[in-house]
């Protein structure tokens, strides 16, 4: 569907037409990038910073403003610019030393958060992503509701503001993330791309350099809408591969597509129970279906896992978890699940247990060149477990997760049906 016939003498005898073909794609695509990354994180550790002009960087002479709070641009200051300069644009401007780490692990948390909304995302810098939510509408609403969402629970668990872009394209997606900027959510609606594209200036088209900018102000092109004004060979002309993108571009054509890089971190399934245990068999049971719910999860992705976790609520809703690092990689249930009553088998329960849950962390690809060792099963042997799983699996996708169980557990499971 995606592949289009890109012939550009197409396009300009029959734009309209390819223009309409493109715009029928069932794309959605959201453009998230935080604001004021560094600097925002820096007004939320340290409270003497918040609503003040503040710049992170380096405070040599030669240091230049890796970013700078809304606060800080209302002086003027940007991005790159020499630190020089922008003390002489604000007196009471706070320098901040930055903190690489910390900024990294906020970023990884912001893109855990983004990951559960849509499997289909690309994480393109430390502090932007995009998804693609065809699909996920049905699970999370709209998507002004998908977006708002994802802005609200990094505001919750954060404390820090994001802008959020809508497009039916990738490109407008970005465009959009930047127009409404700090906290911004702007959609630009299917019906209104021709008319956006027509009139955008084309220095928000990412990948001009100066000297096509410079080409484009002898062009008289102003919009991307002006670059409809030539045709492909003098574009290619002036400005070689990017004329042709341009061209597509001002058509509504952008066939670059959200390119999934972005592993989620964790994997997991917990069961509240129907009534408060205590009897080791049946807690073992509960771990065995959890532990299968998340082998099948992780081998349906073709991942395995480094790092397997419990989780315990008990009766007086108080809860800990209990995680092991593993020597080898592993994705069968029988594995997983090993581990997991290994885990348990080291509390001293006191209290009865309301809620269980099984996990998975430190999560890779399956064909990430590490040797495969899966943990031997004293009953059978690697491969047969192995067969076991591929036979689950494939009933389970015929016939529900649900189907294979072991009878014990049918009557404990009720009291949640949406327990994971
Ligand atoms: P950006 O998303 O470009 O900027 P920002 O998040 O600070 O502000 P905005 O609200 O406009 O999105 O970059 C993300 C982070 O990357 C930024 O906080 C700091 C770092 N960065 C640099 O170190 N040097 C740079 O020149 C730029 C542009 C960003
Ligand atoms: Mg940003």
């Amino acid at each position: 569907m995606e592949h289009v016939n890109l012939d550009p003498k197409n396009i300009i005898l029959y734009h309209g037409k390819v223009y309409k073909y493109i715009l029928g794609i069932k794309k959605m695509i959201l453009h998230i990038d935080m604001d004021a990354f560094f600097a925002a994180i820096e007004q939320r550790d340290n409270p003497a910073l918040k609503n003040k002009p503040v710049i992170v960087s380096g405070n040599s002479e030669r240091s230049v403003v890796s970013t700078a709070s809304y606060e800080a641009r209302l002086f003027g200051i940007r991005s790159a610019m020499p630190v020089f300069m922008a003390k002489q644009k604000c007196e009471q401007l706070i320098i901040v030393p930055g903190n690489m780490e910390k900024y990294q692990a906020e970023s990884k948390k912001i893109m855990e958060i983004i990951s559960h909304f849509s499997p289909l995302m690309e994480q393109v810098s430390i502090d932007e992503a995009y998804v693609d939510i065809r699909g996920c509408e049905r699970l999370f609403g709209s998507p002004e509701e998908i977006a708002l969402a994802i802005k609200n629970k990094i505001k919750k668990d954060l404390s820090l503001t994001c802008s959020v872009g809508i497009a039916p394209i990738k490109f407008l997606a970005k465009i959009a993330s930047d127009m409404n900027k700090p906290d911004g959510l702007t959609h630009i609606k299917k019906h209104q791309v021709e008319n956006f594209i027509f009139t955008l200036p084309i220095r928000k088209v990412s990948g001009i350099g100066q000297s096509a900018m410079k080409t484009m102000e002898i062009l008289q092109i102003k919009t991307l809408g002006d670059v409809k004004k030539y045709p492909l060979t003098i574009l290619t002309r002036k400005f070689g591969k990017l004329g042709q993108r341009l061209l597509e571009l001002s058509n509504g054509i952008d066939s670059s597509r959200v390119e999934t890089n972005y592993i989620r971190k964790s994997i997991s399934s917990e069961t509240t129970l129907s009534k408060d245990i205590f009897d080791f068999e049946t807690i073992k049971q509960v771990i065995l279906g959890r532990s299968q719910s998340v082998g099948r999860d992780l081998r349906k992705k073709n991942l395995v896992c480094e790092n397997v976790f419990i989780k315990l609520k008990f009766s007086d809703f108080s809860q800990i978890t209990r995680s092991k690092k593993l020597d080898a990689p592993i994705c069968s249930s029988s594995a997983i699940f090993h581990q997991a009553i290994a885990l348990y088998e080291k509390i001293l329960l006191k209290k009865k247990i309301r809620l269980l849950g099984v996990g998975v962390t430190a999560l890779k690809d399956k064909n990430t060149p590490v040797q495969m060792q899966l943990i031997q099963d004293q009953v059978r042997p690697k491969e047969q477990w192995e067969s076991v799983d591929t036979a689950v699996d494939s009933i389970s996708e015929k016939f529900g997760a649900g189907i294979i169980k072991k009878a014990s557990l049918n009557n404990l499971t009720r009291r949640n049906p949406h327990g994971k």
